[in-house]
């Protein structure tokens, strides 16, 4: 085919209806790129010899060389469906973990994927989280299943087990769909129940109650992927062939005198032909016959297979080609590899590209059609309703599906049009500017062509945006327009590194380069930490040398060295344990050793007239001028609380932004679906805090931290302290009635300031903290103490008699009623020009420094732990690998969660969990163990608990005997607290030399 001409594309684009944007989805190495390649050679751009081998889309070196795809890359094509012309907008996107934020971005440009999935290795977890997103994005999808050779050659299967596999393939697609499809309606449904329950109370009328769950009335027949629908094709790439039923029953019913229609309906299901009554029957299986799929469809491409690969009969070859009327050329029959001939003669017999893009163009939308529902989920933001944005903007929703957007698409670190401001914005945006384009692109692959203009509805590149754009931004003509929703990610940037250059002199060329890679990536971060290392976070160890190459590349363009992945931890309490290290019962030794270690440190450390520490765990500390006290406890949160808390970050955002906004005394517009799942997260906390340690514990919850939203919680669980509660903006109606008893104290900030500091960065090795609960149980603010230490109290100046009117208990003073006192007396004191403020502040810092040291030695008065990064991993092995898998999971300290064996294959899929410090260089071990035959993805899942205590030293009898005195046999979380100490600088307990006299003894004798 020849060469489609820019001109074509252009006048192309011009014609909305006619296009169709649409990406390639598909778990790693299902075959997106050689599927992609296919696609290209129809345009003649590459030539179809080479299809499947260039990968034409994989343009950077590092995606040829590792033989996968690393970002995502558009090319316009061009295709003549019939008498109609089209213009595809293809985006070939990476299949690998690391790089799903890709996805995320080629999904939300589209309206329509691809989903490929292998015929042998069917659904995988990629596989599933495709669908997903495709799902949340609104996007239609039609599928291809790829590498149906693999069945023949590699499986060896007869074209009836073939047949089989394939409908268990589409079942398994079919359940994912399914399952998205459910959870919607039921959501729905349970919406509407709510409204209508609403309107019932209002009439109180006559009571019908519905129990039907909605799904029988939903319409799903449009959902799932049926070859009789039309929106499935079974393809190998790689041999450039693929067919959709369509086309075998336009080909049957010429032959067999059948309707076109009647044959569309049995080829794919239970259907036989009857062959004396010349009918099409239905009981296939029951009977012991051939599907018509099988009869029909799959035994001629095996026979054609048999004939070309592995017979290599070339008589029958011969018969074939001419009764399929394709031409071979004669270089490709005597070539030695019998791939070739067959690839020449499916590639003319049932190309792939045709089946794939008539079904593109027939099934998916064009970008005419966006549905109103999608406008409208990209349009409201977050808490936002939509309902609720102004009115300006909501009329924008029609006008954007009448015309459709266009898309841009940030690939290259390559605004707002001229004419308008920043300053008549109607909505509030944070981040609004205005900025001009320099030129637009249309991108093709490899290459860009310059355009003049792009009409709207199309994929198209924009220059000159780097200053003003950060990862992703909306740009429109209208200040109306709200920045649509953020992207949905699947992965957590988890892998840290800190970058400098290999010439001190070159850090500013790094630090730009660092920007704009933080532009240009997605999921990558760049910051400057607290030491000032400039660090890189992304989402694994393959994006981690993808962003380096990158930024030695193309963007700082300068020699970098990057240090050992930075691991992060978090640490924690957990309730005392039962046992000893050799499993012998504890009692109350365990409790007391762990007091008398505190206390230990307590006479070693600050002087205790300071600090108390109870036997219980309750730790009260006074600050230096006396004049405040708190006593806190710290307490292990339920499991499951924890993981709730980590789950509901954004949640819990979103409730400390309408506290904030209440606080202020602004209005906020939060949808009502947000107000509901606070409701909801606090009912379940409820639910979880049971028990009499926790009673009324979820309505005490003074912050979450560390930076107001972590997995922790501050209890207020001082006597007569009736503060308000974080779940105020819940009960808003009802507010009046409540002010006279919650009130906030002075300097409640300071406590909760102490809390969010001690919480960012714990004791044992600064790590944040997580699931543990301080408990405030006393808190004084007086004049009772004399300062006994005279500096002390000329630091401070303070006026005890003014803080004693702070003294609380329901007081409800306010600062400056107390400032007020405070001056008139202080004029009197020694330091008369000490200002009213001076005498606040001190204070309130003195109660953050306090609180914090309140809430690390409360940490360390229970069992402490470290808490580790999980992946979660599958891996899937063929029987003779399946020992060295577990050999390298079991080195890496991974625990496998369960194997099953992959049905209709030998393969086996191996769940599998490990820590996240573990997992540099696994996969490489792992594939060089297995040779290649195993490769595991690894997501971030979760944090768990380290069961070994770091700070464990033997104390019982049996311990001494079975470790003896040094108990030096190998601490796992001592080993990786150490080593993060050691990192950040902070002292390491750690005895370099051991009996030194004997050690130079025995070098003497030598
Ligand atoms: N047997 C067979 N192999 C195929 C077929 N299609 C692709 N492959 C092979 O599968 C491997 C992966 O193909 P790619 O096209 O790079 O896969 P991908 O989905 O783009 O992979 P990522 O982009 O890394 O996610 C390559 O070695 C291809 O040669 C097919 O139809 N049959
Ligand atoms: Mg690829």
């Amino acid at each position: 085919m020849g060469l489609t001409s820019l001109d074509k594309i252009i006048a192309l684009q011009r014609n909305p209806a006619n296009t169709r944007n649409l990406c390639i989805l598909a778990h790693v190495d299902h075959g997106k790129t050689t599927l992609a390649d296919c696609l290209v050679a129809s345009n003649g751009i590459i030539s179809s010899r080479l299809a499947g081998k260039l990968r034409y889309l994989d343009s950077r070196e590092d995606e040829q060389i590792r033989g996968i795809t690393m970002k995502s890359s558009a090319i316009s094509l061009h295709y003549s469906n019939g008498d109609q012309e089209y213009l595809l907008n293809l985006i070939d996107s990476p299949g690998h973990v690391d790089f799903s934020s890709e996805v995320s971005t080629a999904v939300r440009l589209c309206d329509g994927a691809i989903v490929v999935v292998d015929a042998v290795e069917g659904v995988c977890p990629q596989t599933q989280a495709v669908l997903r997103q495709a799902w949340l994005e609104n996007i239609k999808p039609v599928l291809v299943i790829n590498k149906i050779d693999r069945l023949i050659m590699e499986l060896k299967l007869t074209s009836q087990e073939a047949y089989t596999h394939l409908q268990k393939i589409l079942e398994q697609v079919n359940a994912v769909t399914g399952s998205l499809f459910t959870s919607k309606v039921l959501e729905e449904r349970a919406e509407k129940e709510k409204e209508e329950e609403e309107k019932e109370k209002e009439k109180d009328g006559d009571q019908v109650y519905d129990w039907s769950t909605g799904l029988e009335e939903a319409d799903d027949s449009q959902l799932y992927f049926s070859p009789d629908q039309g929106n499935v094709v079974f393809a190998s790439a790689i041999d450039g062939w693929g067919f959709s039923i369509q086309q075998f029953a336009q080909i049957y019913s010429q032959r067999m005198g059948v309707r076109a229609e009647v044959l569309l309906k049995t080829l794919w299901g239970d259907f036989y032909l009857n062959a004396k009554a010349k009918k099409i029957m239905k009981g296939a299986q029951a009977k012991g016959k051939k599907q018509l799929f099988v009869q029909l469809v799959l035994d001629n491409i095996w026979s054609l297979y048999d004939a070309v690969v592995t017979r290599r009969d070339k008589e029958k070859v011969e018969k074939v080609v001419t009764s399929l009327g394709v031409k071979v050329m004669a270089r490709d029959s005597r070539h030695s590899d019998p791939k070739v001939l067959l690839s020449a003669i499916c590639s003319q017999w049932l190309p792939v590209s045709q089946a794939v893009l008539s079904m593109v163009c027939e099934k998916l939308p064009s970008p005419l059609d966006m549905a109103a529902e999608k406008v409208e989920k990209l349009m409201s933001v977050g808490a936002r309703r939509f309902d609720l944005l102004p009115e300006q903007t909501q009329e924008l929703k029609k006008a954007l599906q009448k015309r459709s957007l266009t898309r841009l698409y940030l690939n290259e670190p390559v605004c707002l049009p001229e004419g308008c401001s920043a300053s008549d914005c109607v909505p509030e945006v944070p981040y609004l500017s205005c900025c001009s384009m320099e030129s637009l692109y249309l991108l093709m692959g490899r290459e860009l062509e310059e355009l003049e203009q792009v009409p709207a509805g199309n994929v198209l590149g924009i220059r000159g945006l780097e200053e003003c754009v950060l990862k992703s931004a909306t740009l429109s003509t209208s200040p109306a327009c709200p920045p649509f929703t953020p992207l949905n990610f699947e992965a957590t940037p988890i892998v840290r590194v800190a970058i400098e250059p290999k010439h001190p002199s070159e850090m500013p060329k790094l630090v730009r380069g660092m920007r704009l890679l933080n532009q240009a990536d997605p999921c990558a971060e760049v910051l400057i930490q607290e030491t000032g290392e400039h660090v890189l976070v992304t989402a694994g160890e393959v994006h981690l040398q993808r962003c380096l190459d990158d930024l030695r590349d193309r963007f700082a363009k300068i020699e970098i060295s990057a240090s050992k992945p930075i691991i992060p931890f978090r640490e924690t309490v957990v309730r005392p344990p039962k046992v000893d290290m050799v499993n012998e019962d504890l009692g109350k030794q365990q409790k007391v050793a762990i007091i008398h270690q505190v206390k230990e440190e307590v006479t070693q450390g600050r002087s205790s007239d300071t600090l108390h520490v109870d036997p219980s765990g309750l730790v009260t500390v006074t600050i230096p001028n006396r004049m405040a006290t708190v006593s806190v406890r710290a307490i292990p949160l339920p499991e499951e609380v924890t993981h709730l808390l980590e789950r509901s970050t954004e949640l819990i955002r979103s409730l400390e932004q309408v506290n904030m906004s209440l606080r202020e005394g602004k209005t906020v517009d939060v949808s009502l679906r947000t107000m509901e799942a606070i409701a909801g997260l606090k009912a379940q906390l409820e639910n979880l805090l049971q028990g009499r340690k926790w009673r009324n514990a979820v309505e005490r919850i003074w912050a979450f931290g560390p930076r107001r939203y972590g997995p922790n919680f501050l209890l207020n669980s001082v006597e007569g302290y009736q503060r308000l509660s974080v779940w105020h903006c819940l009960g808003r109606g009802d507010k009046a009635g409540e002010a006279g008893a919650a009130v906030i104290r002075d300097f409640d900030n300071s406590i909760v300031s102490g809390f969010q500091l001690a919480t960012l960065s714990g004791p044992m090795c600064e790590e944040p903290l997580m699931g543990v609960c301080f408990s405030v149980e006393r808190w004084d603010v007086q004049s009772s103490a004399v300062p006994q230490h005279q500096d002390s109290l000329e630091e401070n100046s303070i006026s005890h008699e003014a803080l004693a009117n702070s003294r609380v208990e329901g007081s409800t003073k306010t600062s400056s009623e107390v400032e007020g006192t405070v001056a008139g007396q202080s004029q009197a004191r020694r330091r008369p020009e000490a200002a009213s403020a001076d005498c606040y502040r001190p204070v309130s810092g003195q109660l953050i420094a306090a609180m914090k040291e309140a809430c690390r030695r409360a940490f360390q008065a229970q069992p402490q732990r470290l808490m580790a990064a999980m992946y979660t991993c599958e891996i899937m092995a063929t029987a003779e690998v399946l020992g060295r898998v577990y050999g390298v999971l079991g080195k890496r300290e991974g625990r496998v969660l369960h194997e099953e064996m992959k049905e209709g294959t030998d393969m086996f899929i191996i769940k599998a969990v490990l820590p996240v410090a573990e997992s540099f260089g696994f996969a490489d071990e792992i594939r060089k163990r297995t040779s290649g035959l195993a490769s595991p993805q690894l997501v971030f899942s979760h944090w768990e608990v380290i069961s070994s205590d770091p700070h464990w030293v033997p104390t019982t009898e049996e311990e001494y005997l079975h470790f003896g005195e040094k108990a030096d046999s190998a601490n796992q979380a001592l080993k990786y607290m150490n080593a993060v100490r050691r990192r950040k600088g902070l002292y390491v307990e750690e005895k370099i030399v051991e009996h030194a006299e004997k050690q130079r003894t025995l070098s003497k004798n030598k």
